[in-house]
Order: structure tokens, then C-alpha cells, then sequence
């Protein structure tokens, strides 16, 4: 560290749409056809152009993943759609070192963060500019877009955490998140 010194910090947010600037920033981008299996209707999702984007995540992270003690940043932006009934959504995971917790807060647009625990009871918490979320340790999250603009949620969560998406890809989350006569209903289809 230079002593005295003083400067920017290499990254900056815009407020309004919380996009990332400067360097390192990672950008990941997820289209339909390389997370098709996460939705339940494969006939819907198959009338929809495979190269639609369903989400995006710019992250800092100003350490390695996987460090102990550091913290990573990131804003997801999930598109407005869905595939049959189902709102387009992530394809959530629960975390590698699974006590590690996330904030998770809302930026734009509308959404559900839907939680689930390790006995695979799913719930979730409505997602708005200014809500502010906080996934605890043992929680399995993703994100739905219910609205008919992007959904943009800021994150911050430890860099040691990882992400297990194989849970997810096996056993999927005990509800789904499906629009019922206009409105989004959690669907048990616990196992
Ligand atoms: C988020 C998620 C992001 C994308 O940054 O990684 O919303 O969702 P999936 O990782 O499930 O595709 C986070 O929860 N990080 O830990
Ligand atoms: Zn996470």
C-alpha cells in the first residue's frame, strides 16, 4: 500500500441501473438453450429461440475465488419472459462452502427470490427497488423476473463461498414459480 496516497477505486457502479465499470469486472451471460432444463415446460422452451438471453451477471471480484476473508460483488439482470407459464429465472444453486450467507437486494423491475432449505421447504420474498434480502447460510437461491421489464438485483456475497449448481441440476427447488391467472403462485412439487 502506498502510504499517503490518494485515488479512485478501480470500479464504479452506476446507481441507476447498478452496471459495473472499470477493471476487473467478469461478465456472464446465460441463454436459453444452456439452461433449457431448469424450466419445467421442454416443449415451450423449445418454441423459443435458443440464443435468447434469460439473464446476465457482471461481478467484481477484487480477490480470487475461493479466498477466505473477501468479499465479491455482483448485479444479475434477469430478462423479462417466460418458458410456458414459468418466469424466466436463474438457475440458482446453494453455496460450495454451504454456510457462507448473501445479501441480495432489489434494483429495478420486479421479481420473486425464492429460498429453499436443506429439508427442501422453498418460500419467497417479493423482489422491488429497495428491498434488501438476506440468504442465510444452508439456502438455495434464484431469482425470477415477474415483471415486463429487466430484473436488476445487486449482490455482495463471501469469495470463499463458491457456487453448487449440482444440487440444483439434480433435485431442482421443491416449488416452481408459475403465473396463475395473471398472478405468481410457488407450486409444491416437493418429492
Ligand atoms: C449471484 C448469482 C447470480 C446468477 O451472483 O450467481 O444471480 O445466478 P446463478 O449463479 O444461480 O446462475 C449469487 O448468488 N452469487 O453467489
Ligand atoms: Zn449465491
Amino acid at each position: 500500500m502506498k502510504h499517503l496516497k490518494i485515488q479512485r477505486s478501480p470500479v464504479e457502479l452506476d446507481l441507476k441501473d447498478f452496471s459495473l465499470k472499470g477493471e476487473p469486472i467478469t461478465y456472464q451471460h446465460r441463454i436459453l438453450k444452456d439452461i433449457a432444463s431448469v424450466f419445467l415446460d421442454q416443449e415451450a422452451a423449445k418454441s423459443i429461440p435458443p440464443e435468447t438471453i434469460v439473464y446476465h451477471v457482471q461481478s467484481w471480484l477484487p480477490v480470487d475465488e475461493g479466498t477466505p476473508g473477501g468479499l465479491s460483488f455482483g448485479t444479475s439482470t434477469i430478462l423479462s419472459g417466460q418458458v410456458g407459464n414459468e418466469y424466466f429465472m436463474t438457475k440458482g444453486h446453494f453455496h460450495s462452502l454451504s454456510d457462507r450467507a448473501e445479501f441480495y437486494w432489489g434494483v429495478q423491475g420486479k421479481g420473486m427470490l425464492i429460498l429453499m432449505d436443506r429439508e427442501r421447504n422453498t418460500r419467497a420474498e417479493e423482489v422491488y427497488p429497495g428491498s434488501l434480502h438476506y440468504i442465510g447460510g444452508e439456502i438455495a437461491h434464484r431469482l425470477a423476473n415477474t415483471g415486463s421489464e429487466n430484473l436488476v438485483v445487486g449482490a455482495c456475497w463471501p469469495s470463499d463461498a463458491g457456487h453448487d449448481y449440482e444440487e440444483i441440476a439434480v433435485n431442482g427447488f421443491s416449488a416452481r414459480l408459475l403465473e396463475i391467472d395473471g398472478n405468481p403462485v410457488l407450486i409444491d412439487c416437493k418429492k
